[in-house]
């Protein structure tokens, strides 16, 4: 295996600004919300679209509430309805008794809030006439996209979902990805376009599932829109957001998987998951919403697993962020916080490295920066020594990701106060963007920790450390 190829893969910037987010929501809204309804039929009336009291403000509160960073609005569902003052369809909210321009009103509040912003176009359009005849529906689709690109500022996602339900009989739209993309590249060359698209990976299942070893370096072929809209959902089917990953694709980057792939790439996963059963709001959800400790266990094995998290929270047909939903972000958030805002090893730790890099010490980990620790050989050890006995509950190794991802394996160990023996305490694989360990709490005033399989050597940008309070 030629192992220089494989660190060659490296990100664009586009897709290092993305992965910064880490955590970031959905908002599922449109005619739906008011037929109680997952995938509309593109008959939909206008006038049922009729918000009482549409708040984009109070959204971005009850997501802030949870950490999250940026958010992402269904612009136009599979149904076609649209959610601006679109000049190419009067299938929209200009249409209905309540003509405000959703896209405007939320990117107010964005900016207001200090959220990014980004916009969920579904190519599949079951109102629009000219879907399926080729050239007709692109331009048409274009010309919604040129609409979403150049009004509302600056957007960080396009999101194009793979989805779509046309049968046997159905009108079959080959797209114009190429064209699709070269639009988005540039009115917003910043932006990343996710699924249908070659920046961002969709992780392969709605109920939350992760793998345990996430690579960001995988074959090309995983970008051909063709075969994502081959695992995507082709009829509305409840079961499919709750079906967990496929076993065939748990392993998309090992050494073993790419053996025989002649191109790779930079396609860092995304994990797609709603807070209630449905993508889009149900009254009969409100008490289904999942619990935090689940959303909590998502958020560590997503954000703490080299992936970015899309929560979904639908609004309501009020206009507003339900507030069993508020309730449960607030505590998400909350919880969060209680773990990962207390960085113990700050100020309190001394460290010592196998080897270093004289131009990339040891030291560089406790430093947010772009610095990174090299040693000098693949196999190496760290060792943190704190200055007394601490609690520790949970790990979170980076790597430089500029510098691609190279860890395959590494195990922690704590020393036992008692015997001077280390004790292991966690084994993991994969690091990428971050990888967060969660183990027993477990009190000493030593770690170690042992990087036993790497592409080359090894690239650690930081290492933070976080004990639970009880
Ligand atoms: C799926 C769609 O069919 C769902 O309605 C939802 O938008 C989800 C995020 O993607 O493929």
């Amino acid at each position: 295996m030629n192992i220089s190829k494989l660190i060659q893969i490296k990100p664009d910037e586009r897709q290092i600004a993305w992965q910064r987010l880490e955590f970031t929501a959905f908002f599922h809204y449109g005619i739906n919300t008011f037929t109680d309804r997952e995938w509309g039929t593109g008959n939909e009336n206008p006038e049922l679209y009729n918000p009482a009291c549409l708040d984009t403000d109070q959204w971005c509160k009850a997501i802030k509430a949870a950490g999250i960073n940026a958010c992402i609005l269904t612009a136009k569902h599979h149904d076609g309805f649209c959610l601006w003052n679109t000049r190419f369809t009067d299938h929209s909210v200009m249409s209905s008794p309540k003509p405000v321009d959703v896209v405007e009103l939320l990117a107010a509040s964005c900016k207001k809030y200090s959220l990014k912003l980004g916009l969920y176009l579904s190519p599949w359009d079951r109102h629009e006439k000219t879907y399926g005849s080729g050239k007709p529906y692109d331009d048409f689709f274009c010309n919604q996209l040129e609409e979403l690109l150049t009004r509302y500022g600056k957007l960080y996602s396009l999101w194009f979902d793979g989805a779509c339900g046309e049968g046997p009989n159905g009108k079959k739209q080959i797209y114009d990805w190429e064209r699709y993309y070269s639009l988005i590249r540039h009115y917003q060359s910043d932006a990343v376009i996710a699924i249908s698209g070659p920046d961002v990976r969709w992780i392969g299942n709605e109920a939350g599932d992760t793998r345990a070893s996430e690579w960001s370096v995988v074959p090309a072929r995983l970008q051909d829109t063709g075969k994502i809209a081959e695992n995507s959902q082709k009829t509305d089917d409840a079961s499919f957001r709750d079906r967990p990953l496929n076993w065939q694709d748990e392993d998309l980057g090992s050494r073993q998987a790419l053996k025989d792939e002649k191109d790779l790439v930079w396609y860092p996963a995304e994990v797609d998951v709603s807070i209630r059963p449905g993508w889009f709001y149900h009254s009969n959800e409100d008490d289904k919403l999942k619990p935090v400790n689940k959303l909590l266990d998502i958020y560590e094995k997503s954000v703490g697993g080299n992936a970015v998290l899309l929560l979904n929270i639908p609004p309501d047909t009020e206009g507003r962020i339900h507030k069993a939903d508020c309730k449960q972000l607030k505590e998400l958030g909350l919880a969060i916080k209680n773990i990962f805002s207390a960085n113990i090893l700050k100020d309190n730790a001394k460290i010592h490295a196998s080897s270093e890099n004289p131009l990339h010490q040891a030291l560089n980990i406790f430093i947010d920066d772009e610095s990174y620790w090299q040693p000098l050989t693949e196999k190496c050890e760290l060792e943190i020594s704190l200055s007394k006995k601490t609690k520790i509950s949970h790990l979170a190794l980076e790597e430089q990701i500029r510098e691609s991802q190279r860890i395959e394996a590494f195990s922690v160990y704590a020393k036992d106060d008692e015997t001077n023996d280390f004790k292991k305490i966690y084994t993991g694989t994969t690091v990428g963007y971050k990888k967060i360990c969660c183990f027993e709490t477990t009190e000493t005033t030593m770690l170690r920790i042992a990087i036993e399989e790497s592409r080359s050597l090894p690239a650690l940008r930081s290492l933070k450390a976080y004990s639970t309070p009880c």
